[in-house]
C-alpha cells in the first residue's frame, strides 16, 4: 500500500502538498464508541477545535473498501449514521478493502494510515490497551503494538481503568514507545488527571513537543509515541463514581462471555449508560481538548519538509 492508494480529501491533499499541519483522527469513536447522533456531534466538534486551532483535519475511515483520509461532512454522517460498519484494527484491513467494506478506524488502522499518508499527529479520546486479567485472555490491544510500528504521534487522554494501566505501561515499555506527559508527570486516567502511574517524560509546550518528535526522527526511530493529556480538572469524573461503575461493565461482560474485538466498545456502551451519560460527557470534551493539543504541536512542526520515516512511508513503500 503506498500513499497513492490513499483516498485523499482534496482539502486534506492540498493541505499535505503544501505543508500545511494537518491532524489525522479516528473513526471507531464514531462507529462503536458514541451511538448516532452524539457520535456526529462529537466528530464534527473535534473537526471543528482542529481548524479553530488552525490546522486541518482528517478523519481516517474504511468506505466501501477504500482508504480515506479527510471525509466530506456527507460522508462523516453516513459513517456514523451506520450500524453495520465494522470496527478495522491493522489485521481486519485486507479483508475490509477485498470486501469493499465500511469500517471505523481503531488508533492502530488510523495510525497505519495517517503514516502512510505522511501525517505524523494524531488525536483521539483513549487508546486501547492491556485488559484486566490479561494473564489468562491475552486480550492485549493492538494499538500498542501499532505505535511501535507506525510514526505517528498520538495524542490521548491516557487509556480508561476499564484497563490494566500499569501493565499498559509496560508494554508500551517493551515495545519501546515514549510516553510523554502534557503539562504533567502522571499518567492520566481518561476521566480522571491522574493513575498515581508516571510517565517517562514531560513537554510543558506544543513546542517542546514538536522538538521531541523532530529528536524522534533525527534518531531514525520507525516506531510512535504517546503525548498524555490529562482532561481539565473541572471536567474530571471522580474515581469514586466511577470505579463500581467499570467493576459492574466488567462483570457484565465476563458473564455475556464477551470476547475479542466486542469487548472494549461492549465496556465504553455499558459505561454510558451506567454513568447516565456523564461519562460521555467527558469523553467529549476531553478528545476536543486533545484535538486542539495535536493541532497546536501540528503548527509547531509544519512548515518543514518530511525526511526521516515519515516521508519514507509515504513516499517510497513499496505497494
Ligand atoms: N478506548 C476508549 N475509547 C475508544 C476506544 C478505546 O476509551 O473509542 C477505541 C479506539 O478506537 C481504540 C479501540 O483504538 O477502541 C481499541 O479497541 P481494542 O481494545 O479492541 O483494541
Ligand atoms: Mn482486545
Amino acid at each position: 500500500m503506498s500513499a497513492d492508494k490513499l483516498t485523499l480529501s482534496p482539502e486534506v491533499s492540498a493541505a499535505l502538498a503544501a505543508g500545511t499541519a494537518v491532524v489525522a483522527l479516528e473513526s471507531t469513536i464514531i462507529t462503536h464508541g458514541m451511538a448516532y447522533p452524539v457520535n456526529a456531534g462529537t466528530a464534527r466538534e473535534v473537526e471543528a477545535e482542529v481548524r479553530a486551532a488552525g490546522a486541518v483535519p482528517a478523519t481516517i475511515a474504511i468506505l466501501d473498501g477504500h482508504l480515506h483520509v479527510g471525509l466530506e461532512p456527507e460522508q462523516l454522517d453516513a459513517l456514523a449514521r451506520n450500524t453495520s460498519a465494522a470496527k478495522a484494527s491493522r489485521r481486519d484491513m485486507a479483508l475490509l478493502v477485498s470486501q469493499g467494506r465500511t469500517a471505523g478506524t481503531t488508533v492502530a488502522a488510523t495510525m497505519l494510515i495517517a503514516a502512510r499518508a505522511g501525517i505524523p499527529i494524531f488525536a483521539t479520546g483513549g487508546i486501547g490497551g492491556v485488559h484486566r486479567g490479561a494473564e489468562l485472555t491475552f486480550d492485549v490491544s493492538a494499538d500498542l503494538i501499532e505505535l511501535s510500528r507506525s510514526p505517528v504521534a498520538v495524542v490521548c487522554a491516557g487509556a480508561k481503568s476499564i484497563l490494566d494501566l500499569p501493565k499498559t505501561l509496560e508494554v508500551l515499555e517493551t515495545y519501546g514507545v515514549p510516553v510523554l506527559g502534557y503539562q504533567t508527570d502522571e499518567f492520566p486516567a481518561f476521566f480522571s488527571r491522574d493513575s498515581g502511574l508516571r510517565v517517562d517524560g514531560r513537554l510543558d509546550s506544543a513546542h517542546a513537543a514538536a522538538d521531541l518528535i523532530r529528536s524522534h526522527r533525527k534518531l531514525g526511530m520507525t516506531g510512535g509515541m504517546l503525548i498524555c493529556n490529562p482532561l481539565p480538572a473541572v471536567d474530571e469524573v471522580p474515581a469514586a463514581e466511577m470505579g463500581p461503575r467499570i467493576e459492574a461493565a466488567l462483570a457484565e461482560a465476563a458473564a455475556k462471555g464477551v470476547h475479542g474485538k466486542d469487548v472494549t466498545p461492549f465496556l465504553l456502551a455499558r459505561l454510558v449508560d451506567l454513568t447516565g451519560g456523564r461519562s460521555l460527557t467527558a469523553n467529549r470534551k476531553l478528545i476536543r481538548n486533545n484535538a486542539r493539543l495535536a493541532a497546536e504541536i501540528a503548527l509547531a512542526l509544519s512548515g518543514e519538509t518530511m525526511p526521516g520515516p515519515f516521508g519514507f512511508l509515504a513516499k517510497s513503500r513499496p505497494a
